[in-house]
């Protein structure tokens, strides 16, 4: 009988709103992937639009729960990490990737978006999650992030071209990470949306575009993430993962557009079937 793969993912819980962990594992689950999880806080809801959301931070129980998983001897063929509960966490992940040495390290560095770091982050955030970038194998920011991260200055989507892009992966990839794919990228004057890759290894991009759909959903992000991770641990190349996950995302967005009383979050649910289809399974 084959093995099941088994990975982990570190990330919040928001207990209302679709995103982070409410996300990450259920796609991950009905990916056929056994996932285990360490949230890095509890929040109400996440902070995309709620007001007077409450926040617990898990911070002390990270090496807890680390020091427990080493005496039972777990491994994981991948570690996916996102929104982290303070900066500190990063350091105790590069400590946890150390330790388990997990087959695949993602890292999607979720702390901003639309120019700016999400409420309830200070600054002290941006190098503790560019450390962590340093030692992905795969780094999935956004385009404020990126800039966040390599210092090159942000730039709105629709105001760049090929060649700024590219001079963000690169960055990426020379403070450390293995591989790099910006998503949401929109050139100016394209009518398109989507990811660039870079791998350090060969010095090749690979890109995938679908249409630009006029709406912003929340928790999108974490949805490419996790669909691209899983695909990437299922076996599939960084190129039909990246496709696999844009597919995902937009057919996410398209099942909520029209849906006014879900502005929070997108029906992922209604698109796993699909998602299991496109991914032969
Ligand atoms: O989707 C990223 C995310 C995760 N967790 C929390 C958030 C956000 C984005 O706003 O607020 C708590």
């Amino acid at each position: 009988m084959q093995k099941q793969k088994r990975v982990v993912t570190i990330q919040d819980i928001s207990c209302f709103g679709k995103c982070s962990l409410t996300v990450a594992l259920p796609l991950l689950s009905a990916m056929g992937l056994e996932c285990a999880i360490i949230p890095t806080a509890v929040l109400s809801t996440h902070t995309g639009g709620f007001k007077g959301w409450t926040f617990r931070d898990l911070t002390e129980d990270i090496p807890e729960v680390s020091a427990h998983w080493q005496k039972e001897g777990l491994t994981f063929d991948g570690l996916y990490t996102g929104y982290l509960g303070s900066p500190l966490q990063a350091a105790m992940i590069c400590d946890f990737v150390r330790d388990f040495k997990p087959g695949l390290v993602f890292v999607d560095p979720a702390m901003a978006d639309n120019g700016k770091l999400y409420a309830g982050f200070s600054d002290e955030i941006v190098p503790a999650m560019a450390n962590l970038c340093a030692m992905a194998d795969m780094v999935v920011p956004n385009i404020t992030e990126a800039s966040l991260i390599t210092g090159i200055p942000y730039r709105a989507p629709g105001e760049y071209d090929e060649a700024y892009i590219k001079s963000q992966l690169q960055a990426l990839v020379e403070m450390g990470a293995k591989q790099a794919a910006i998503t949401g990228v929109r050139y100016a004057g394209s009518d398109q949306q989507g990811i660039v890759s870079l791998n350090s290894a060969n010095g090749e991009y690979v890109e995938y575009y679908t249409e630009n759909l006029p709406v912003s959903c929340h928790g999108t992000g974490d949805v490419y993430a996790s669909t691209m991770f899983g695909a990437m641990i299922r076996g599939k190349t960084v190129e039909e993962a990246l496709k696999l996950a844009a597919d995902n995302t937009v057919r996410c967005i398209r099942a909520t557009m029209g849906d006014e009383g879900h502005w929070y979050g997108v029906r992922f649910e209604d698109c796993i079937p699909a998602l299991i289809r496109d991914l032969g399974l």
